[in-house]
């Protein structure tokens, strides 16, 4: 009785309440965005060879872009190279400013290989190149900011691809030893833990360098030699991973990992779901699949398919080199994180009939992508703006995968230029909401990198491609770098650790907030 006379306020109370706090949260997500979760880190990206400049300064030797752009000019679309680039050579103190003006937790850099090591081997330590990043690193620390350094992102010293490059299985030893030197130089910063990343995006490194002629060493053999790579490639990754783990981890305290490039591949319609999942597991489940899942190797259907082209086409063993057992247990496990690049989607259908010369990657994974022409998306022709490809993607390595931690070390939009650039807001502001779902349904990711810090040299598309949130202008000696809209639009995410959607920003001044 007492019970169901006061029934009508309990219920009066739960409703207002529900109203209220109904009311309160779209107010808050209206007016102070979506909350960032306590400790995640933001910074911005770049890479050597494409903002250093000083090709052959003070004694740094040739790398395979260096080679390409100065033997073949017009291989990139302007003719340019990255001789100068960004003069970040010389001009790093305004680099780390700018992180500052973002307010970057971190700063996620690339060494080049043949700046330290002229010979390619640690038998000469090149100093003025480690007295670069060591004054790039000491000047990231003087503000806070925390140094994620990648070991090779793609500048690999000529000589070493003269004798093969990555299809040469001496470069586990090669890589290893390169790897070696960079944790006695710069892994000992006291009190700060440095992230290291082994290698960015295999996939790029192998398909593209080896199996095409898409980036440097253009060498274009398909079906085989971005199959060699890619088992050289993750050795040599572990090798550095368990160097790291048995001999600096103790004394330095940081974590390393891989980063892969992973884009989403959707199905046309649910019959092409298992084209689209045998697609995903060439594309980058060949890198995740030996150091992510429980049993390691090659994705099992990928050594089905490319062993059974194999002997079709009368190999007398598969084209896909095979791990030995050894080899598959250094390989599971030797990564902290999943460093993930991701920039968007493709559709996929299946696609048995024989259109591609054979033997070659396309025709051994037997499915084609595309973009459908309503998709839109930046300057460059593959990078449509789909956010919820990286949502499906985030949950897919969530659930594959025993749910990782995540580092998202790349994630970004180019135009062709020019400041207000409105539509990378919306790319970034549409992604970041889209990692933010995928976290509250238990996504372990930890960081976020916008890709790039500032306009650089973007491999064969030269300089008409531009990623960054500062500008650069070409034209003046000094490089001048100046914030586009999106720069005020990251820097109020970072600050606020939320993401608004109704910000507008005032872009008169960039000014270095207190504490940075
Ligand atoms: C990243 O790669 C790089 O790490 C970075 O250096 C680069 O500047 C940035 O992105 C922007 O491009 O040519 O058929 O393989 C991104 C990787 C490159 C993968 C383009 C997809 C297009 C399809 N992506 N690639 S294809």
């Amino acid at each position: 009785m007492l019970l169901l006379r006061r029934a009508p306020t309990v219920i009066l109370v739960l409703y207002s309440c529900i109203l209220l706090c109904e009311s309160k949260t779209v107010n808050e997500v209206r007016h102070h965005g979506r909350k960032f979760p306590d400790g995640f880190l933001f910074g911005a990206a770049t890479a050597s060879y494409q903002i250093e400049g000083g090709w052959d300064a003070d004694g740094k030797t040739e790398n395979i872009w260096d080679h390409m752009t100065h033997n073949e000019p017009c291989s990139t679309d302007d003719c340019l190279n990255g001789d100068v680039a960004d003069n970040s050579y010389n001009l790093y103190k305004r680099d780390v400013e700018m992180a500052r003006e973002l307010g970057l937790d971190f700063y996620r850099f690339s060494i080049s290989w043949a700046r330290i090591l002229p010979t390619s081997f640690p038998d000469k330590i090149n100093e003025a190149g480690v007295q670069y990043y060591n004054n790039l690193i000491d000047e990231l620390l003087k503000y806070n900011i925390e140094p994620v350094v990648t070991i090779y992102h793609w500048d690999l010293p000529q000589k070493l691809q003269e004798m093969g490059g990555w299809t040469n299985s001496f470069i586990t030893d090669w890589f290893a030893d390169y790897s070696r030197v960079l944790f006695e130089q710069f892994g000992d910063r006291v009190k700060y833990s440095v992230y290291w990343i082994t290698i960015n995006e295999p996939r790029e490194v192998c398909y593209q360098g080896y199996g095409t002629n898409t980036k440097a060493p253009r060498l274009n053999i398909t079906g085989m030699a971005e199959y060699m790579c890619a088992k050289n490639l993750l050795v040599a990754h572990a090798k550095v991973y368990h160097i790291y783990d048995q001999e600096f981890r103790a004394t330095q305290g940081g974590t390393i990992g891989i980063t892969l490039s992973a884009q989403w591949y959707e199905p046309e319609n649910e019959n092409h779901a298992e084209a689209a999942e045998t697609l995903l597991q060439f594309e980058w489940g060949e890198y995740a699949h030996p150091i992510f899942s429980k049993t390691g190797d090659f994705p099992p259907v990928m050594k089905e398919k490319v062993a059974a082209k194999s002997a079709a086409q009368g190999f007398p063993r598969s084209r896909l080199p095979e791990f030995t057992a050894e080899e598959i247990e250094m390989v599971r496990g030797s990564s902290d994180f999943f460093g993930l690049n991701h920039y968007t989607t493709y559709l996929v259908y299946s696609n048995e009939s024989l259109e591609y010369d054979a033997p070659s990657y396309y025709d051994d994974i037997e499915a084609k992508l595309y973009h459908p022409n309503h998709w839109s998306g930046g300057a460059s022709v593959w990078l449509k703006n789909i956010p919820w490809g990286f949502y499906k993607l985030l949950t897919k390595i969530r659930e594959d995968y025993d749910n990782p931690p995540v580092y998202i070390t790349e994630n970004g939009f180019s135009t062709r230029g020019g400041l207000d650039d409105d539509d990378r807001i919306i790319y970034y502001r549409g992604y970041l909401n889209e990692m933010l779902n995928a976290i509250e349904e238990g996504s372990d990711i930890r960081m976020y990198t916008a890709w790039s810090l500032m306009d650089n040299f973007e491999w064969m598309r030269g300089y008409t491609e531009r990623f960054g949130l500062y500008e650069v202008d070409y034209e003046s000696p000094e490089r001048t770098r100046t914030p586009r809209k999106s720069a005020f639009v990251y820097k109020e995410i970072v600050r606020t650790r939320a993401l608004d959607f109704n910000y507008e920003p005032d872009t008169t001044v960039m000014t270095i907030d207190e504490g940075h």
